[in-house]
């Protein structure tokens, strides 16, 4: 047993055998966890636990630009009203709330919407291209129900276009199996008629 000790000492080496202490092999384990953390750099605290140990990454708005400490994000030109930067880019905000189709997220903290500059638009509306244009008076079919605007019934209780309604010609149906449905069909005098068959 005596030659075998003497012979890992000559080595240099340690082996941690039953019959042999190896004091050191502890102290050269990689810590195994992130708790309590061991990212204590400066603006690299996030510990992520990988299969050699830990392993410590810049903290949120901080890059790793492999140069040196995390440096401070930041993007040039600065992001627009609605974007934030992102890892140098800048990305669109995500509200809690989904923003409606057009509109931004301009303050994720506040769950804060706006069309382009100004508020959020009413139900009634729709943002486009940063304005709020009323769907009664947008000259589109924003129900695809095939009435627009003031010949959509929807319209006539203020908005917005909402669908199909219960008249035959707004009804989505090919009544009377003509092959045109609805505003399609030459029958059809206007969304309100209820007979969507030929009149004799
Ligand atoms: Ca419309
Ligand atoms: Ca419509
Ligand atoms: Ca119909
Ligand atoms: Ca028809």
């Amino acid at each position: 047993m005596r030659r075998i000790v003497q012979l890992v000492s000559l080595v240099g080496a340690c082996f941690c055998a039953a019959f042999v202490s190896c004091a050191t092999a502890e102290s050269t384990t990689p810590v195994a966890s992130c708790e309590p953390n061991p990212c204590t750099t400066l603006n690299r605290t996030v510990c992520t636990l990988a299969a050699s140990g830990p392993e410590c990454s810049c903290d949120p708005g901080f890059l790793d630009d492999g140069d040196g400490p995390c440096r401070l994000e930041e993007c040039l030109p600065a992001c627009f009203v609605g974007q934030h930067c992102l890892l140098g880019s800048c990305v669109p905000n995500e509200c809690p709330t989904p923003c409606r189709a057009g509109e931004i997220c301009a303050d994720v903290a506040t769950d804060l919407c706006q069309c382009g500059t100004g508020p959020a638009c009413p139900d009634t509306d729709d943002c486009t291209e940063g304005v709020c244009v009323n769907e009664c008076t947008d000259g589109i079919d924003n129900d695809g129900d095939g009435w627009i605007d003031a010949a959509d019934p929807d319209c006539a209780t203020g908005g917005p276009e909402k669908g199909y309604g219960t008249t035959q010609c707004n009804d989505g149906i090919d009544n009377d199996g003509d092959g045109w449905i609805d505003f399609y069909d030459p029958d059809c005098s206007d969304a309100l008629d209820n007979n969507e068959s030929p009149t004799t």
